[in-house]
């Protein structure tokens, strides 16, 4: 009788556990992606640090190889930075060429040169296969002292 009881309880954590993790049709991931700094209206040096954040998600790094759509993991992010270009739609491949840059490392902060004068930049979350989240996206415009 107590033997049943338990096999009960570890049927019921392991089915828990099994939702929690997802899978195949796990919903997008539903959080915000910002620049911590600069700021829109922000005037930097021509060599600046750009951090990224974000709510919602965890950024991780993009597991090796080449992934299928139910290896993608819900909730999981990494960033990507566009120079001088806008955000992309909704379940976009996100282009591994300018001008966006993929931080696929997990990495969340960049230093990085860019030419005197107003430029736009896109912060934008991708999946495990690059592909973009809807709103998970911000663009900001900065001056770059000469
Ligand atoms: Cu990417």
């Amino acid at each position: 009788m107590r033997n049943r009881i338990v096999k009960t309880v570890v049927l019921g954590a392991w089915t828990l556990a099994l939702a929690a993790c997802g899978g195949a049709e796990a919903p997008p991931a539903a959080g915000k992606v910002f620049f911590v700094s600069p700021k829109t209206g922000d005037t930097i040096k021509p060599m600046s640090s750009i951090e990224f954040g974000s709510t919602g998600a965890t950024v991780a790094a993009v597991p090796p190889g080449v992934l299928t759509p139910e290896q993608v993991r819900a909730g999981m992010i990494h960033y990507h930075l566009g120079l001088d270009t806008d955000c992309l739609g909704d379940g976009v491949v996100i282009p591994k060429a300018d001008p966006w840059i993929h931080f696929g490392d997990g990495k969340k902060v960049i230093e990085m040169s860019l030419t005197p004068g107003p430029h736009r930049l896109a912060v934008q979350a991708g999946d495990d296969m690059h592909r973009t989240l809807p709103g998970m996206c911000e663009v900001i415009n900065v001056t770059v002292a000469p």
